[in-house]
């Protein structure tokens, strides 16, 4: 008797295996056109301000470049870690394999966390990197100012990175940028609730397809030249009704103005 089950559970597993239908059920995704996701290569010449946060040499977050020894970033890129020790900021490529110039590699002398930050829903998602040394600006490396107020809804918006270009996707090797249209806070909570603070800003596209994802998170948001945002969480990457959400950098300016100046000359006057 039970030899007769165990041929009939070898066959049924055989049959299963063998059976073209079983393998039609995997899920087909949407295929999106590009990278970040939805996005297009581009040069760091055109988005000099970006960096590459790396932790043991490997690529963990975008940043920006705010002065020749400080970057604007995530709160939540290094809050989990004890110090600054194994993090490195290269500016200056396109490429975040194979550089594509003269790329500029700092060590991280310290990190400041924005004091209301709030893991739970990523409030106040913003932390500045002081770095040990200088960077030398040139075309592919250059700051960028801190925009003054968030634009109106609707409004064309950028975001660049070297982000998986899917959810659970792969890090893209060239600089991804992504144009993406603001969506009102109003409007944003539908997605996102009491999750969603006066201090994040949403972007996206009707219909989705276009994002931020991981490996994005840190980077800018750009409008009119300046930083308006600072990639931090959504639900998924580029999905239909969910826009990304990024720190607002208007309601953190404030802020990071009193830090960098408090820190203007960490890692700069070694001899006094
Ligand atoms: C992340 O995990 C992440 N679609 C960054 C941005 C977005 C989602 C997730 C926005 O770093």
């Amino acid at each position: 008797m039970s030899r007769i089950l165990v041929v009939f559970l070898v066959l049924g597993v055989a049959c299963s295996l063998a059976d073209p239908i079983n393998r039609n059920d995997e899920v087909t995704l949407p295929q999106l056109d590009g990278r970040i996701v939805g996005g297009l290569d581009t040069n760091i010449t055109f988005y000099p301000h970006q960096i590459s946060m790396r932790y043991n040499g490997n690529h963990r977050c975008g940043g920006s470049i705010y002065r020749n020894n400080q970057i604007i970033s995530a709160a939540h890129c290094v809050n989990t870690l004890s110090g600054p020790e194994n993090l490195t900021i290269v500016a200056g490529s396109s490429n975040i394999w194979y550089p594509t110039g003269p790329q500029q590699q700092l060590a991280v002398r310290k990190f400041i966390i924005h004091p209301n930050y709030r893991k739970l829903n990523n409030d106040y998602d913003a932390a500045i990197l002081i770095l040990d040394g200088e960077f030398e600006f040139n075309e592919a490396v250059q700051p960028i100012e801190l925009a003054k107020e968030r634009p109106e809804h609707d409004t064309p918006v950028t975001v660049t990175g070297w982000g998986t270009t899917t959810e659970d996707g792969y890090l893209s090797d060239v600089l991804q940028e992504v144009s993406v249209n603001m969506v009102e806070n109003t409007q944003c909570k539908s997605a996102y609730s009491i999750m969603l603070t006066s201090r994040m800003l949403c972007a996206g596209v009707t219909g989705g397809g276009k994002d931020a994802c991981q490996g994005d998170s840190g980077g800018p948001l750009v409008y009119n030249n300046t930083l308006l945002g600072i990639v931090s969480w959504g639900t998924g990457c580029a999905r239909e009704k969910y826009p990304g959400v990024y720190a607002s950098v208007p309601d953190v300016r404030d802020w990071i103005i009193k830090t960098v100046e408090e820190n203007e000359f960490v890692g700069k006057i070694d001899f006094l």
